[in-house]
């Protein structure tokens, strides 16, 4: 099958990207009503969206902070400290008392779901003289909190279904806020006002052909006005922004869908026999080149080199992992790529690549190693890998957390948890912070990448830790499926 490429009006005997109108402030804004700071420039001679460079480091220089799921557009930035190394308490808890819970339903029927899950990571940054914390939660809202009170800064933004995914904040310094749901909208919020405003939404059809679902669940990357996201229409998003500044002083956006493409391709739905390839782990960036994977397992590579240029990305890379592909593609500072699959399907190709396999796009075979976890089915990994100095640290939904040598593959260490671990790990100041199904978060030293991690403490939170810890200042913000989001930090 060709795969479809839509860029902007060119229709290209599809359906044409349809436009949603979101808030009073939303649509586009004459040139004669817009002043103050108009979207950046690309650099001159600017050919990588993503210097890799800044594989390890912050989300860009303007804003400080952890802006997105797994901190900056590689996945690679976790945070900073100092990160206790002796049992840390609570600071505080939102909300105070009960939980953040809601009725959702999926194939599973109709249940209430409570506090945040897989992904669930936060965001936090420093805006104004304060720290901000900010994420979506299972009670269908976005919460924007100080992260020293845990307080409200703005009031909670609903929408219509619960959120699972993180939010992106603009790493220009616009004041603005890009959350999914699961209510078939993604959102551009603008965080200037007395409230948390919508200035524009994409639905899961606006664009088509789609598959499967209609969540948002990825975490959106914004580079250069640009907006990467896919969704559970199993389509892959690029939208330009247009963000700027009204005459009172207020943002707006203007944003059109100027390319679209499916995560899926007719060979990838030969080989799974179903129709399940819904987009729910996250973009990746590296250089000139967008990666993401789906639910089938359909790992892709976009160059975007002339995309400033109108010139329509063209897809790169294909490889095929066998089965569901949740966790976020991960880009080493040579363009490796690290995959984390799961084992549902019981494919005979998961059996031949492995459920954590190195990736290295340049080369003809791709694969260039591979680790196994097929156990009973469900098996596998739904957290993101985290690269710590030369090794990459994984968990797997039967509760062990691996540390294997980045080179080789090879299994430097392992231990076990009660599962299910679909946590992201995260290290900062050399310490593995990791939640396990029974309530607590540990901690452990790293420092040595040969030696079994040595533990230094473990806090009971109650319910399942799920949800990736934002880390800042070394303060641990995280939600648990008990239904609260807590701050963990030295007293
Ligand atoms: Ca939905
Ligand atoms: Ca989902
Ligand atoms: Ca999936």
């Amino acid at each position: 099958m060709a795969v479809l490429v839509v860029v902007a009006a060119a229709a290209c005997g599809t359906e044409p990207p349809r436009f949603i109108p979101g808030g009073p402030t939303a649509g586009p804004t004459s040139p004669a009503a817009v002043e103050g700071t108009a979207s950046p420039a690309p650099a001159a001679g600017a050919g990588t969206w993503s210097d890799p460079a800044a594989v390890g480091k912050p989300y860009g220089d303007k804003v400080t902070g952890l802006l997105a799921f797994r901190g900056n557009p590689t996945r690679t930035y976790y945070g900073t400290g100092p990160v206790p190394r002796t049992t840390p308490r609570t600071l505080w808890q939102f909300p105070r008392s009960g939980g953040l819970c809601a009725k959702s339903s999926d194939a599973k029927g109709e249940r209430t779901w409570c506090g945040s899950g897989w992904t669930g990571q936060p965001a936090v940054f420093e805006r104004q003289d304060r720290t901000w914390v900010v994420f979506g939660a299972y009670d269908r809202a976005v919460h924007f909190l100080d992260a020293r009170t845990g307080e409200r800064i703005l009031p909670d933004f609903p929408t219509g279904d619960i959120i699972k995914g993180s939010v992106t904040v603009d790493p220009d310094g616009f004041p603005l806020v890009y959350t999914g749901s699961r209510d078939n909208f993604f959102r551009v919020l603008a965080i200037d006002r007395g409230k948390p405003t919508e200035l524009w939404r994409l639905s899961a059809t606006a664009v088509s052909p789609t598959k499967w679902n209609n969540d948002w669940d990825s975490n959106a990357i914004v580079i250069d006005d640009y907006l990467f996201e896919g969704g559970e229409n199993s389509q892959f998003h690029v939208v330009k922004l247009n963000r700027r500044y009204g005459r009172d002083g207020k943002v707006t956006v203007a944003p059109k869908v100027v390319f679209h493409a499916p995560g899926w391709d007719a060979q990838l739905l030969r080989d799974i026999g179903d129709e399940n390839v819904s987009i729910e782990g996250s973009v990746a960036v590296y250089g000139d080149t967008v990666y993401f994977a789906n639910s089938g397992g359909l790992v892709q590579g976009w160059d975007i080199s002339g995309l400033k240029q109108g010139r329509a990305p063209k897809r790169v890379f294909r490889f095929w992992t066998g089965d569901d592909t949740d966790a976020t593609v991960v880009i080493d500072e040579t363009g490796a790529l690290y995959v984390g699959a799961q084992y549902e399907r019981g494919t005979a190709r998961s059996a031949q690549v492995g459920q954590m396999m190195k990736l290295d796009p340049k080369r003809r075979d791709p694969l260039v190693w591979k680790a196994a976890d097929r156990g009973t089915r469900p098996a596998g990994v739904w957290g993101t890998p985290a690269l710590y100095k030369d090794i990459v640290i994984f968990d797997t939904n039967g509760g062990d957390v691996l540390g294997l040598d980045r080179a080789t593959g090879a299994q430097r260490w392992r231990f076990h948890l009660p599962p299910t671990t679909w946590q992201s790990p995260v290290v900062v100041d050399d310490v593995l912070l990791i939640g396990d199904c029974q309530g607590f978060m540990h901690a452990y030293d790293v420092s040595d990448t040969s030696a079994t991690p040595k533990p230094l403490w473990t806090l009971k939170i109650g319910g399942c830790v799920e949800s990736t810890p934002a880390v800042w200042k070394g303060t641990l913000y995280f939600g648990t499926r008990a239904g609260a989001f807590h701050a963990i930090g030295a007293s």
